[in-house]
């Protein structure tokens, strides 16, 4: 019963994976949503891990640098992810193809088939900077969303703009799709032709049975 009362107040669990290219603000994001301040950073050989914690959700954020040899390692810590945030710097007009080129190569993992795919369009802080909407249509974006549920958000980690509305989306999508889960194999569980469909003890028992299904997987 303890167990179950500390099931239902404790933050549910989410696998972020922070990619995109050298410089492009990884880093700098994952600590303005931590911390809520701007740190100075240097390029992250390797990745940071960090938890950071968002309304009814703690999000374990992967951080894996832009550049170097081990990015082709980064792939094995991929796998249990719910979100995959790519940081594009929409300041660099130069290096979008290449962005582009990252954010497809990232995609054809299989471990990432089932994340939903949030685009920050980071840097709008700065004068000229492409905006969100370029951005989506610069990255093909609608290649991406026939397989993936996708969006855009604009945001700078220096001001923070756009952070936490990017983060309460994440958080709805994935709950929703977390619970969409959980009444799937809930159809697949509850027992059929013990009680009469439709009597009181068929509903009594479905119910049972799913609230059971249901502590089981928060
Ligand atoms: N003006 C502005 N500068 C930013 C913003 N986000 C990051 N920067 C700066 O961009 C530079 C690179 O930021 P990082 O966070 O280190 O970039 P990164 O993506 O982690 O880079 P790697 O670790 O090399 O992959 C730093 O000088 C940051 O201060 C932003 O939104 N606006
Ligand atoms: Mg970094």
């Amino acid at each position: 019963m303890g167990g179950t009362f500390c099931k239902l107040f404790r933050k549910r669990q989410m696998k972020v994976i922070l990619n995109g290219l050298d410089a492009a603000g990884k880093t700098t994001i994952l600590y303005k949503l931590k911390l809520g301040q701007v740190v100075t950073t240097i390029p992250t050989i390797g990745f940071n891990v960090e938890t950071v914690d968002h309304s009814i959700v703690q999000m374990v954020t992967w951080d894996v640098g832009g550049r170097g040899k081990m990015r082709a390692l980064y792939r094995y810590y991929y796998q249990g992810s719910d979100a995959l945030f790519f940081v594009v710097d929409s300041n660099d007009r130069d290096r979008i193809d290449e962005a582009k080129e990252e954010l497809f190569r990232t995609m054809e993992e299989y471990t990432l088939k089932d994340v939903i795919v949030v685009i920050l369009a980071n840097k709008q802080d700065k004068v000229g900077a492409f905006t969100s909407e370029e951005v989506g249509d610069k990255l093909d974006l609608d290649v991406i969303r026939k397989s993936h549920m996708c969006e855009v958000f604009g945001t700078s980690a220096t001001t923070g703009e756009g952070l936490n509305e990017m983060l309460d989306w994440v958080v709805e999508v994935v709950s929703t799709k977390r619970a969409a889960k959980v009444l799937e194999s809930k159809s697949e569980c509850v027992p059929k032709g013990k009680e009469e469909r439709g009597s009181k003890s068929f509903y009594f028992s479905s119910t049972v049975s799913f609230i059971k299904h249901v502590f089981s997987k928060v």
